[in-house]
């Protein structure tokens, strides 16, 4: 099998995560992260590039150790430095990194205290009551602990939405193929977009004599088959994800697609109201007797029990049927809906691309505007700026922006929230900025009370404009940040702050919940990519994704105004 560009990135991921536990130098930690980021964001296929003989050096963020390493992978499908750090470390040590609260520093004096190795041993020490005599670790870190492998347990095999449409895409189009398939479609949570997912559920219809389910078991990165019947099977991919597949005839697609897009607490309560009706609904249809009265659109699904459509993303048994039937839905933001992009970063920082090229990207997608955000001083690993060297660089964003035709370059910085909450750039500086886009990228650790009262206090400060990725997670790698999430959100409303869905989708902060209880606090909220390459600037729709299942409407979200109405609505005092 040819090595994928994400196969490359993960195996990079993956040494960046051991070489922080080993306590390495934080730029080269960083520079395995961008590469594994460019190679992602990346058009061409780099197994081609090897093949064809060229130089990988051209890639921004790669030079020429990083480069050989790419070809090794490509060329053996195996990264060599990998192998010898898994070796000289416990093989689940770096599944530590993924539990809240755990950073590093704290797994390493785990490891060299007790000789934690995994998630098991770390449980089996908290129980025994043994990590309370490491300093600096307490009973009540104790508890936090048993606390997040909990959590960690339930949520920890879920797959990035992300990788599940890289894993979904082909395998739809390889079922497409198969004689008398009509239509093949994703269900489950990855229709209802969550940002992760358990397991894909493909629905396929078909006529009676189609080999799809041959087709489907035959697939070349099928791992294992776990059952294979005539109507349905499931299978395990390659890289751990599982596949329900379910075949029905076109007359019960609606009925079909209702049931296995779920969720299963939605199904239920629709289920209860055909009950009411004398009705019954299954995954074929709805009936009465024995009558099939509806199922092939969904639509005629929610109309058998009073019901107007319902958007996927609603269907969470979160109040969305009583809203259904109040005729009060809201009428979801969409994708197109958005004008412009409030968080993006150059090559002035840590970005791939010049202001220019971005600028010049955003434009090509239709936006009115595009904020570049680079970083400030205090995030050093991203070569943030001074105050000085900030002024040079507004000074080439005003000069850009009066060169270019037909997008706005709005000057912005990710403007880093110091310790103390004061903001990582002096007020002529920020004087300057159209908007300040300000975000928390140090001290994780603190308490849960000093670590909101920091972020309030930058919000207290009239320059920032909007609070980026208000949790700080990174799903599956990093926890959230100790912070009273309600509190911040009251807060932002109170101030006349906006908050940010950051559209990557390793990030997606803030979560569904909280999104819908900003638009309930009337938080403006921003919806952004956080692009570092001009192909980032794609991510937009999984924020707008996030933002539709937090219940938001064009009104809610800032980035759907005109630039004017933009600066006006972030203006404050
Ligand atoms: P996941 O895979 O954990 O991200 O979440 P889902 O929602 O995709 O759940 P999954 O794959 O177990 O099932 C797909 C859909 O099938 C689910 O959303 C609703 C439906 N379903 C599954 N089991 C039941 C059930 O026992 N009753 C009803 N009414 N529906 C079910
Ligand atoms: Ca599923
Ligand atoms: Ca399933």
């Amino acid at each position: 099998m040819t090595v994928r560009n994400r196969d490359v990135a993960a195996l990079f991921s993956r040494y960046a995560e051991l070489l922080e536990v080993q306590d390495a130098n934080p730029f080269r930690v960083r520079a395995y992260r961008n590469a594994a980021q460019t190679l992602e964001g990346l058009g061409a296929d780099v197994s081609r590039m090897v093949a064809d003989g060229r130089d990988l050096t051209e890639l921004p963020g790669i030079g020429k150790d990083l480069a050989a390493k790419v070809r090794e992978v490509v060329e053996t499908g195996r990264l060599g430095a990998l192998d010898d750090l898994d070796r000289s470390l416990p093989e689940h040590l770096a599944d530590l990194t993924a539990l809240p609260g755990l950073g590093p520093k704290r797994i390493r004096a785990l490891y060299q205290a007790l000789k934690v190795g995994s998630i098991d041993d770390l449980e089996r020490a908290a129980r025994e009551r043994r990590i309370r005599t490491i300093e600096g670790f307490g009973a009540k870190t104790e508890q936090k602990i048993l606390h997040a492998i909990e959590q960690h347990r339930d949520t920890g095999r879920r797959t990035l939405l992300i990788d599940a449409e890289h894993a979904a895409a082909p395998l739809l189009d390889h079922l497409k193929h198969s004689t008398g398939v009509e239509r093949a479609v994703v269900a489950g949570s990855y229709r209802r977009r969550r940002e992760t997912v358990g397991d894909l559920d493909v629905l396929v219809t078909a006529r009676t004599n189609s080999d799809v389910v041959e087709r489907f078991v035959a697939y070349d990165d099928v791992g294992e088959v776990v059952s294979h019947g005539t109507t349905r099977s499931t299978v395990i991919l390659r890289g751990g994800l599982q596949v329900d597949l379910r075949v029905v005839p076109a007359t019960s697609y609606g009925a079909a697609l209702h049931y296995f897009t779920g969720s299963k607490a939605h199904n239920i309560a629709v289920r209860r109201l055909a009950q009411e009706r004398g009705l019954k609904v299954n995954e074929y249809g709805v009936f009465r007797d024995d009558r099939q009265v509806a199922g092939r659109t969904e639509k005629s699904v929610y109309a058998t029990v009073d019901l107007p459509y319902i958007e996927p993303e609603l269907r969470e048994d979160r109040g969305e049927i009583d809203a259904a039937r109040e005729h009060r839905l809201p009428k979801l933001v969409r994708l197109r809906d958005i004008r412009g992009d409030l968080h993006c970063h150059s090559n002035a920082t840590d970005g791939r691309h010049s202001a220019e090229e971005m600028a010049l990207a955003a434009r090509e997608r239709g936006y009115d505007y595009v904020a570049i955000t680079d970083h400030t001083k205090n995030v050093s690993v991203a070569d943030g700026m001074d105050a000085e060297r900030f002024a040079a660089h507004l000074d080439a964003l005003e000069e850009l922006n009066d060169r270019l035709e037909g997008i706005r370059v709005l000057k912005s910085a990710e403007v880093d929230i110091l310790g103390d909450g004061t903001l990582d750039l002096p007020d002529r500086i920020l004087d300057r900025l159209d908007l300040a886009v300000c975000a928390v990228h140090s001290r994780f650790d603190l308490p849960r009370r000093k670590q909101t009262e920091r972020i309030i206090r930058a919000m207290d400060n009239r320059h920032c404009s909007v609070v980026a990725h208000p949790s700080g997670r990174l799903l599956g790698r990093r926890p959230p940040y100790d912070v009273d999430m309600e509190r911040l959100i009251r807060a932002a409303g109170e101030r006349g702050c906006a908050l940010e869905v950051n559209a990557q989708p390793r990030r997606l902060g803030l979560t569904d919940a909280h999104v819908r209880q900003a638009r309930d606090e009337g938080v403006g909220i921003v919806v952004s990519t956080d692009a570092h390459a001009v192909a980032q600037l794609d991510y937009m729709r999984f924020g707008v994704d996030q933002a539709r299942r937090g219940w938001l409407e064009k009104a809610n979200v800032l980035n759907t105004l005109s630039t004017n109405a933009l600066l006006r609505a972030l203006r404050r005092g």
